[in-house]
């Protein structure tokens, strides 16, 4: 059964693949499983049909067969659970891809989203100038870590996994402001991560889409 998934119509980072139907895409093109893409306006995303299957209104969502899912580390989860080449069969190894799933969405993406939130969002506001470095410093302290641990590995637990996948995924998302400079190492993973031919197909696939949509 071909599973669908759903992403934005016309995304709103212009298909530079920072909308978290992307981890979705490129999961699914690591495990070599064909998808439907279902596209979803902003306000197609509110209707009782799609929160039928996503309670928060949003994108990206699951469906296969009977199952629907949402929250994009589910699904990825839900992928690598279910087909070989994102997960590693030694049991402990496992467990520790799990832990860097964990970690990317739940240790290191707050404060980036936080830090993308406030640069989009906040500038107007009279709290703006001081709030931003503290965002910042949060940001960076989480690098500094991240880049520790990774060391002059290719991969943040010896084999690229769904953890890897979504750590780059997450770490993509500080793009063009200039944080990710002081991090080599980082910088280095994430582009191994974009140079892999999963994360190609998934890429131009989401990109086609919004430049159809401009059309
Ligand atoms: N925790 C959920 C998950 O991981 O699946 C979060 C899902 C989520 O935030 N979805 C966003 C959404 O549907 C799209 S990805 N937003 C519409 C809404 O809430 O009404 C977040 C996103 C959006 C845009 C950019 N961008 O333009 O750069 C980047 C990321």
């Amino acid at each position: 059964m071909i599973p669908t998934i759903t992403a934005f119509e016309r995304s709103p980072d212009r298909g530079r693949g920072l909308a978290r139907d992307m981890r979705v895409r490129w999961a699914l093109e690591e495990v070599n499983r064909p998808y439907d893409v279902r596209l979803l306006s902003f306000s197609d995303m509110k209707e009782p049909a799609h929160r039928r299957l996503h309670p928060f209104g949003q994108i990206p969502t699951y469906e296969e067969g009977d199952l629907a899912l949402f929250e994009s580390g589910a699904i990825v989860f839900h992928i690598a659970d279910r087909h070989a080449g994102l997960l590693p069969v030694d049991t402990n190894a496992r467990a520790r891809a799990i832990a860097w799933m964990f970690a990317a969405l739940s240790t290191v993406e707050p404060p980036i989203v936080e830090f993308g939130m406030a640069s989009l969002f906040e500038r107007d506001k009279p709290w703006h100038e001081e709030r931003l470095p503290v965002l910042e410093d949060r940001v960076r302290v989480r690098l500094g870590e991240l880049s520790s641990r990774l060391g002059d590995a290719d991969w943040l637990d010896v084999e690229f996994s769904a953890g890897d996948l979504l750590m780059v995924t997450v770490l993509r998302r500080l793009g063009a402001s200039g944080l990710m400079e002081g991090y080599p190492s980082l910088s280095a993973y994430v582009a191994r991560g974009e140079a892999r031919p999963a994360y190609k197909r998934a890429f131009a696939d989401q990109l086609a889409v919004f430049t159809a949509s401009v059309k």
